[in-house]
């Protein structure tokens, strides 16, 4: 598949699956996930079809493995980023001691008041390298750099967890975890 089609259908799937599954008739099961023949059938509904192959090449392939099916295959669901009320059921985990979050100056006095905030996503991202954190800030603008103590906020009693894609989500992380790159 062509790298145009790829991004095409990462974004398809990503509005339906992380943000209005109902517009084209699908309905999150427990953990996010919907049945792959459903959502195949509800992309052809939409005159986007796409054949079961093209779908794992998407999952396998997606810069940020967006997407991934359950270990039997026939389900598949959004590894984060979700808008619609999901408990996408992953356990608590132990984070590397320094994580990453990409922004740009102007939310830094927010920021550096409230501390970060999960806005309109279910949890605050972070990322696992200073690169990924550039990418991610880069999209709105001239990226800044935040550290975050990780190892401080988990033993402060934060309870956070990797999504299947190495981001790394928390409710919030007050300024005094944070330090500007
Ligand atoms: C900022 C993409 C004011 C925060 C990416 C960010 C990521 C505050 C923006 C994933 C604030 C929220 C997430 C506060 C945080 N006051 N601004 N207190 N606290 N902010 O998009 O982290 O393509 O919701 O710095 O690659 O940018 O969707 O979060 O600038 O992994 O797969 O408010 O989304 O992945 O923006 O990005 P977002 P994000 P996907």
């Amino acid at each position: 598949m062509n790298k145009n089609r790829q991004i095409m259908l990462s974004k398809f799937l990503s509005k339906y699956l992380r943000h209005e599954p109902e517009t084209i008739g699908l309905e999150l099961r427990e953990g996010g996930w919907i049945p792959v023949a459903e959502l195949l059938e509800a992309c052809t509904r939409q005159g986007q079809p796409l054949t079961h192959l093209e779908l794992s090449e998407i999952v396998t392939t997606s810069d940020k493995k967006r997407f991934a099916f359950d270990a039997t295959g026939t389900l598949i669901r959004a590894q984060q980023g979700h808008s619609v009320p999901v408990d996408l059921q992953l356990a608590p985990a132990v984070p590397p001691a320094v994580l990453y979050h990409g922004t740009v100056a102007a939310a830094l006095p927010a920021i550096w008041q409230e501390g970060l905030q999960k806005m309109s996503r279910h949890h605050v991202h972070l990322s696992p390298d200073v690169e990924t954190a550039r990418r991610v800030g880069a999209r709105r603008g001239k990226p800044v750099l935040l550290a975050i103590d990780a190892a401080a906020l988990h033993s402060a009693g934060s309870v956070l967890y990797e999504s299947g894609n190495g981001v790394w989500l928390v409710d919030q992380v007050p300024s005094a975890f944070l330090r500007e790159l």
